[in-house]
């Protein structure tokens, strides 16, 4: 079956459900029930995002009661366990290995270079030795022991950054394409306009100052911000805020970096002859599905009209209003914005909107995305200056003969150079790596003799098809895991590797990302090759979406055991080297020859019939 832009539940195609998670969703509500969920009753009686977290954080547990679990969220904080611990404990709850995992909030993924030390710093200090860039331009940290909250949040704040909306049920990091392009007044204006309007979304509550931002001694609030004085707290989000985690993404026709497509709301900047237009305002796009749960969906967001830029707050602000008062409350399974579109209809929701914003919103302008541009290797600002692209395999920052891995490398000491010794302008990008900005053309040698001597690859010397992947977290601390996936990635890139060469497709770009379960980290279903994990050790596969993001993908084979996975890749890509059309993508090859065609090829070649 074809998933259409407008999204349309996945079929699965063995009658094997995926295995029980390990750990239900403590958040979800059955569907069947009228009532508000958990999360929604939390959120209620918090008083804006307080309720008993600052009471709990002080009690001497390790971790958190249910309520403040949910409510931490908002705050940037998820309570985890290590689940491989678990084993040795044999399941006893009360004896898991408490930590957190804290998100930073990075808007539009800029940052600078002492920023970004000292998020390694606060990773080594407090955290498990390691930092993770992430599929939104954002940090994460995983290992915080629960004393130790408070003062990272302390950290992050004396960094100029915070934690606060980099989860929860409120407007998340909001990603822009990080290239810096000097003299390009569509980028810079792009990127004002995205801090603008992450300041408009952020919340207001004071809570998260009042909970981590007073002095530990003596309680004072010695670190100012929230809105004290204003008569209603939250204007945008109301006390109860969103019904579900809302995100946000600009992009450039040109450049789909941020894979606007996937977001509950998306701004394309139309520009001509170097000055912007306006913005074409998509909404409803989301990846998560629960496979056992039919009504769940992935959805490339709609195109719903065209606004200038004065309007960009107007229209966001309006969007967030109708899904705070339209999504739904009493179903954590379909509360995101795909849902409350997909239950209204596009044109009462264009309605709706349209009342919210005080105006009628103009058709979309034709321009739509037509290039994609992952900003890896050297590149020219425009200012005389050079920024350089480098890949961080799944954005974790990590010295691995720390670990004791084979092969090791020292990619987290060589980052620490590069930024002390060169002090480089810092960018995440959506794709979980780096770039450095402001390079004189002589920092380029110095930038590959640091990396060498870490025994780090440049961005050059990995394959494309390296390059071209993603892995999300999972294993070990993702309670939502059902299988590896960016443990695994590596090895089975390895294993590729010589198998894409022998095929002469060494130089070919095609998106390959997996993810431990459905939810879809990675946004595994709107690229070529997508890879979720269906129960331990194995995989669904899905093949024709794209790099440029604005397709969703198709059901290929399910039930994939991992070491199969080599094979069953090399064999699409026998078939898209054999049939292609002169320079057709491979996900648009898999589009054209469709999903039962490439699969029957495949099997042939697999069982020798074509001269495997
Ligand atoms: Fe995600 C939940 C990690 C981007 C869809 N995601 C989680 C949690 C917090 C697991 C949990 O709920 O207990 C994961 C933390 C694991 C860990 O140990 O660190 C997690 N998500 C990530 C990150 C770190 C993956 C990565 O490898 O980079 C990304 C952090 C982004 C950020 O900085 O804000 C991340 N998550 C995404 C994306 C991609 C995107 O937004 O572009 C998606 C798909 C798009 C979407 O939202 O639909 C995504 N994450 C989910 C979902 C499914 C949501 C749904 O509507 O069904 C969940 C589960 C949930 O919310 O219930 C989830
Ligand atoms: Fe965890 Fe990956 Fe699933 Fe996201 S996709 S919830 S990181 S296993």
């Amino acid at each position: 079956m074809s998933l259409s832009r407008g999204g349309s539940p996945i079929l699965w195609a063995s009658s094997n459900e995926p295995q029980e998670i390990t750990e239900p969703m403590s958040d979800e509500t059955p569907a069947s029930t009228a009532k508000p969920t958990a999360v929604e009753v939390a959120k209620t009686a918090s008083n804006y995002l307080r309720g008993d977290i600052a009471k709990e954080l002080v009690d001497g547990a390790a971790g958190f009661g249910k309520g403040s679990i949910q409510l931490l969220k908002n705050h940037g904080t998820y309570q985890q366990d290590d689940r491989e611990a678990r084993k040795a404990v044999e399941g006893k709850k009360s004896e898991r290995q408490i930590s957190f995992m804290i998100r930073t909030c990075v808007p539009g993924g800029k940052l600078t270079a002492e920023q970004l030390l000292a998020a390694i710093d606060m990773g080594d200090e407090l955290g498990n030795g390691t930092i993770r860039l992430t599929t939104r331009q954002s940090i994460q940290h995983h290992g915080v022991v629960k004393g130790d909250l408070k003062s990272f949040m302390q950290r992050v704040h004396a960094n100029q950054l915070t934690t606060l909306a980099a989860c929860g049920d409120v407007e998340r990091n909001i990603m822009c394409c990080p290239a810096p392009i000097h003299g390009n007044s569509v980028r810079d204006e792009m990127q004002a306009k995205l801090d603008e309007l992450a300041k408009h979304l952020a919340p207001r509550t004071r809570a998260y100052y009042e909970i981590w931002l007073t002095d530990p001694e003596t309680g004072e609030k010695t670190l100012a911000g929230g809105n004290a004085k204003e008569a209603v707290v939250e204007p945008i989000y109301g006390p109860t805020y969103l019904p579900r985690k809302f995100k946000t993404a600009f992009a450039l026709p040109e450049d789909n970096c941020t894979d606007v497509y996937a977001n509950d709301l998306g701004f394309i900047v139309v520009h001509e002859h170097g000055k912007i237009l306006g913005y074409n305002v998509l909404a409803g796009g989301g990846m998560g599905v629960t496979p056992s749960a039919a009504k769940t969906f992935p959805a490339l967001a709609k195109r719903l009209g065209f606004v200038p830029p004065e309007d960009v707050l107007g229209i966001a602000e309006a969007i967030v209003k109708v899904q705070r008062d339209f999504g739904n409350r009493t179903d954590r399974k379909t509360a995101r914005l795909k849902y409350t579109i997909h239950t209204m209809g596009l044109e009462n929701f264009r309605k709706k909107v349209e009342e919210y914003f005080g105006k009628p919103l103009a058709p979309c302008h034709p321009a739509d995305v037509h290039g994609f541009d992952d900003h890896i290797g050297w590149h020219e600002q425009g200012d005389g200056k050079f920024f350089y692209g480098f890949n961080v395999e799944n954005g974790r920052v990590h010295d691995s003969v720390d670990s004791g891995q084979a092969g090791g490398f020292r990619l987290k000491t060589a980052l620490r150079r590069i930024l002390r010794d060169i002090k480089p302008g810092v960018r995440i990008t959506a794709h979980q790596s780096l770039l450095f900005t402001d390079l004189a053309a002589s920092d380029r040698d110095r930038i590959a003799e640091i990396l060498h001597a870490h025994g780090v690859k440049t961005s050059e010397e990995i394959s494309t098809l390296r390059r071209w992947s993603m892995a999300c977290v999972a294993l070990p601390t993702c309670g939502l895991a059902v299988a590896e996936s960016e443990r695994v990635l590596p090895g089975l890139i390895d294993s590729l590797e010589p198998e894409v060469a022998k095929l002469g497709l060494a130089n070919d770009a095609f998106t390959l990302r997996m993810t431990g379960c459905p939810n879809a980290c990675a946004r595994p279903y709107n690229c070529d090759i997508g890879i979720v994990g269906r129960t331990a050790g194995k995989y669904t596969m899905f093949l024709g979406g794209r790099l440029l993001g604005d397709r969703l993908n198709e059901h290929y084979k399910d039930v994939v055991p991992f070491e199969d996975l080599c094979r069953e890749i090399t064999a699409v890509l026998a078939c898209y080297k054999a049939e292609r059309q002169s320079k057709e993508t491979l996900g648009d090859f898999c589009h054209r020859k469709g999903v039962d065609g490439v699969r029957t090829w495949a099997d042939e070649w697999l069982a020798g019939a074509r001269g495997a």
